[in-house]
């Protein structure tokens, strides 16, 4: 785990829809970029991973045929970097770590089985207490076609309620102490495979309000452990329905009895068709996630822009001793500074120009960045439910 960098943690079971949701993510963004003085870069890992990804999804779309769960799940910990890197200046660069890991781990019945080693394990419990965004996928299909307690209990035993609530409880707790509470924090529920609630045809119950009522009461138990772990500071809780494909929708769905033995609860399957015989991929939604991740960071440098122009000089002091010592989120903002750094480790002065030339480039980021986070299509913005 690299610390200088701005990390998210994601919270869900296996299968959820995690590695679709980042490929996603990185995609809308691309998009949303097009014509701004910002590129989001991926660093050579991630790009593999997220391409490998991408051309399963595209194989699904270009090929009409798909099946859910049909792509190869996430088998190891993954930490995918990537960053907002100026055009003008390629040094200058927001540096983001997400860490994509097999869903199956949050299990502690797997983990006890030897499906990950301690070691590896406690990496992405200290990657999740760092993290200054939660995310959360929820499979709205699981949850909106369980119709009977049986079925009930089995979309909640799939959702890996429990697990994501020890999950969100250890987040919560790391952010309410002393080293991360002044730090931004952010929770975000996104349900995914909830094109078919979403469509504004669908009657009443299986809808984008039932999805949501649906999921405030199953997620309720989760919210209030948020709200009352951040004794000390204000967690944000965030909603924001995702749609990864946009060009399909569930058109039938089966709980099957259980075949494994030992397994008591029945299996969903879900029977999904495509919307049209030229099917493209609309992704909706996952704007709304990088806008936060760029509000968070914005919020951030207001803080210390706000102390570097009126703090007391005491208060200067502590804060720039506090930065220096601690890592994570303030040393993260030494982004600003990477190539000067860089210079300054070598022992080189940068010039007056190349100075102002680094000011320049910066103002600009954090000037398209903004364009980001005040985006103002209903795509990019996300349910507040802080203080449901
Ligand atoms: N219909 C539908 N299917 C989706 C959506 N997102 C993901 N899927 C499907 O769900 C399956 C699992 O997605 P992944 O992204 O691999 O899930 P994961 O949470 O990363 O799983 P692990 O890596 O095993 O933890 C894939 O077959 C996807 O095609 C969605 O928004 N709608
Ligand atoms: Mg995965």
């Amino acid at each position: 785990m690299e610390d200088d960098k701005f990390k998210v943690a994601l919270l869900g079971p296996s299968g959820v829809g995690k590695t679709t949701l980042l490929a996603s993510m990185f995609d809308d963004t691309q998009d949303r970029l097009r014509g701004t003085s910002l590129n989001v870069v991926l660093d050579t890992h991630t790009r593999a991973r997220i391409n490998e990804h991408r051309k399963e999804l595209n194989e699904a779309v270009g090929t009409q045929v798909f099946e859910s769960g049909s792509l190869g799940g996430t088998q190891s910990a993954d930490w995918l970097d990537f960053s907002l890197r100026s055009i003008n200046n390629r040094e200058l660069e927001i540096p983001f770590e997400i860490l994509d890991y097999p869903g199956g781990w949050l299990d502690p019945a797997a983990r006890e089985s030897g499906a990950v080693s301690e070691e590896g394990w406690e990496q992405v419990e200290t990657h999740i207490e760092h993290s200054i965004l939660a995310l959360l996928p929820i499979d709205a299909a699981l949850l909106m076609e369980a119709r009977n307690p049986a079925e009930r209990a089995a979309s909640l035993h799939l959702l890996g309620i429990v697990d994501v609530h020890d999950m969100v409880r250890l987040w919560a707790r790391s952010r309410n102490t002393t080293e991360h509470r002044d730090e931004p924090a952010v929770l975000m529920l996104v349900p995914v495979k909830c094109e078919k609630y979403l469509d504004p045809s669908r009657p009443a119950g299986s809808d984008a309000d039932a999805l949501r009522a649906r999921i405030q009461a199953l997620y309720d138990e989760i919210t209030e452990t948020v709200r009352k772990e951040a004794r000390d500071r204000t967690i944000r809780i965030l909603y924001k329905p995702v749609e990864t494909y946009g060009c399909i929708q569930l058109v039938d769905s089966f709980w099957k009895l259980p075949t494994t033995r030992g397994s008591r609860h029945p299996v969903f399957e879900g029977i999904y068709r495509f919307t049209s015989n030229s099917p493209q991929r609309r992704i909706t939604g996952a704007g709304a996630v990088m806008r936060q991740l760029c509000l968070t960071v914005l919020e951030g440098r207001e803080k210390v822009r706000e102390l570097e122009e009126h703090g007391s000089r005491e208060q200067q002091q502590e804060f720039l001793s506090r930065m220096a010592q601690r890592r994570g989120f303030w040393k993260a903002f030494g982004y600003r500074m990477r190539g000067e750094a860089r210079r300054d480790k070598g022992g080189v002065i940068g010039t007056q120009r190349d100075a102002e030339r680094v000011a320049r480039s910066r103002r600009e980021l954090e000037s398209d960045m903004r364009g980001l986070a005040e985006a103002t299509d209903p795509q990019s913005q996300a349910e507040d439910w802080t203080s449901l």
